[in-house]
């Protein structure tokens, strides 16, 4: 799709697209370790279009699909910042590491599942990974700079891994009991 991607509004009416609620932690299904997706069906190709929609609207610069209740190992990213340059929508199916750089980087990351809490995380500075794309097609490449953030920070979602659980457990337990407190407030707004 080669509309303005970023802009959900923009897309073509005739993409059955839709926006999937975005679990909040804590909920035992950020938690779990994703399966393994054996074929790409329709419906994965829909719930990849519908994550993809859901993270540009956030807005997010990544999405995996157990934040949107799939236990599927899959996740969306498109970390391209820069103003007017072209989007580039990715989606890595059943991704793997292959290689990580000695070096680290410092990012103060957030996630959509725990919104508005910040941390600084540490990880390696590149990584390689391979995974399979929506074609079937096996693909590998090196990612670096946000882009290397953010698809450690998915593919620990679908290992049942978040941000907070790289912090310690005093911080860790401070978000948590924030988040409790705002769940316990948006159910209460209904
Ligand atoms: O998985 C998610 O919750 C999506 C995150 C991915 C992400 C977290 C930390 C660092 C890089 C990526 C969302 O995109 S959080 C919102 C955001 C937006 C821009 C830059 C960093 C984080
Ligand atoms: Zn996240």
């Amino acid at each position: 799709m080669a509309c303005g991607l970023r802009d959900p509004m923009a897309w073509p009416k005739s993409l059955a697209m839709s926006l999937r609620p975005i679990l909040l932690h804590p909920d035992p299904r950020l938690k779990k370790v994703c399966t393994a997706i054996e074929a790409i069906t329709p419906e994965i190709r829909a719930l990849a279009d519908d994550m993809l929609h859901t993270m540009y609207d956030a807005p997010g610069v990544g999405l995996a699909a157990p934040q949107v209740g799939v236990l599927k190992r899959l996740f969306v990213m498109d970390c391209v910042k820069e103003e007017g340059a072209a989007p580039r929508p990715m989606v890595l199916i059943n991704p793997e590491i292959t290689w990580v750089s000695d070096d680290t980087a410092a990012y103060e990351e957030g996630c959509l599942s725990i919104p508005e809490q910040y941390a600084e995380v540490t990880r390696p500075e590149r990584v390689r990974m391979r995974w399979t794309d929506l074609d079937g097609e096996a693909q590998e490449e090196e990612f670096t700079g946000l882009w290397a953030t953010c698809a450690q920070h998915e593919l620990d979602h679908l290992n049942g891994k978040l941000f907070i659980d790289h912090l310690g457990p005093i911080k860790r337990q401070l978000i948590t009991r924030r988040m409790v407190k705002l769940k316990r407030e948006r159910a209460r707004e209904g």
